[in-house]
């Protein structure tokens, strides 16, 4: 792990674990695999060690990854009063304005997560966008500090590390990313049986909404650009919310010759845009054109407005990226 000072963050970490009781876990809004698989797998670990969770807004955990162990049990939970955090966790999360609403850190707050756009002031903030994952990063943290590895846990990284690398695929699947899998295997967790919850359990009418976003691709700049849009009248005719196809930005880069992909998404207020690029634009940069963030390969921003009109200036933007 590139991060030098680790042994003096992690003691920071543990210091303000060993002296508060009940956590407060939060990530970003809309969370992926890395953020659930991340703040599960830490929930394990703080209660491993007598401590207490609050959920920031487990409700809003995907389906797919409501198999982590723990989850389904703190959903439950979740429906019960709440003790007030003594200290938070911002975990898959680079600023604490893209938590979803309603987040207030309380007492000591500990980031750990692995954009490159990390802008977070919390009291620590543990930083490696060398990293695949934060479930990466909370291995290195584990491993370091001799924590035993369980098999909740193992699954917990196990998912983080899958979903941020897409399947092993992206370009940062490093030789120590494999060791650690296999490290997790050993330790319990299940890669088919992971796989299939993350991957294979989707609502049926995701895909017929995907279908429908495919037909619509248009590709512009010689084929090395391509964009489609979810319109909100298109997303309730196909099961809406629940049915949003998970990063299908990253199929669309899949031809031959695209090195940018673009999915728009109507909202109520705007738009979201979610950019992929396959080996050479930074989208993590034009992603910052809209105060956005994310990483070189994949990114995001979330922009209030008339929706036709957020759409051109993106991609307007998007093109003039391309030929620089
Ligand atoms: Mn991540």
């Amino acid at each position: 792990m590139p991060i030098e000072n680790l042994k003096s963050l992690s003691d920071a970490m543990f210091g303000i674990i060993g002296s508060n009781q009940v956590f407060l876990l939060a990530g970003h809004k809309r969370p992926d695999g890395d953020s659930m698989g991340a703040q599960a797998a830490l929930a394990h670990i703080l209660r491993d060690m007598g401590k207490t969770i609050v959920w920031h807004d487990l409700n809003a955990c995907p389906p797919a990854y409501r198999f982590l162990p723990g989850i389904e049990a703190d959903l439950a939970r979740a429906k019960e009063p709440q003790p007030k955090p003594d200290a938070t966790f911002l975990l898959d999360c680079s600023s604490t304005e893209r938590v979803a609403p309603g987040f207030a850190p309380q007492g000591p707050t500990v980031c750990i997560d692995h954009h490159q756009t990390n802008q977070a002031t919390t009291d620590v903030n543990i930083v490696d966008p060398a990293a695949s994952s934060t479930g990466e990063m909370l291995y290195e943290i584990l491993e370091a500090r001799g924590l035993p590895l369980t098999e909740a846990v193992a699954t917990c990284l196990y998912t983080s590390i899958l979903t941020d690398t897409g399947s092993f695929r992206y370009s940062n699947t490093t030789g120590r990313v494999m060791a650690i899998a296999g490290r997790l295997i050993e330790a319990g967790a299940d890669p088919a049986a992971i796989a299939r919850a993350c991957f294979e359990n989707r609502e049926p009418a995701s895909l017929i909404l995907e279908g429908a976003v495919l037909a619509d691709l248009r590709y512009e700049c010689a084929g090395r650009l391509v964009w489609s849009e979810i319109r909100l009248d298109r997303l309730a005719a196909h099961g809406g919310e629940a049915s949003e196809p998970e990063d299908l930005v990253s199929k669309m880069r899949s031809a031959r010759g695209v090195e940018v992909s673009i999915l728009f998404k109507e909202t109520p207020t705007g738009l979201r845009v979610s950019f992929r690029s396959k080996h050479v634009v930074d989208v993590a940069a034009l992603a910052g054109r809209f105060e956005g963030g994310g990483h070189a390969r994949a990114a995001g921003a979330e922009l209030t407005g008339g929706y036709d009109d957020l759409r051109r200036q993106v991609l307007e933007t998007a093109r003039a990226f391309m030929a620089q």
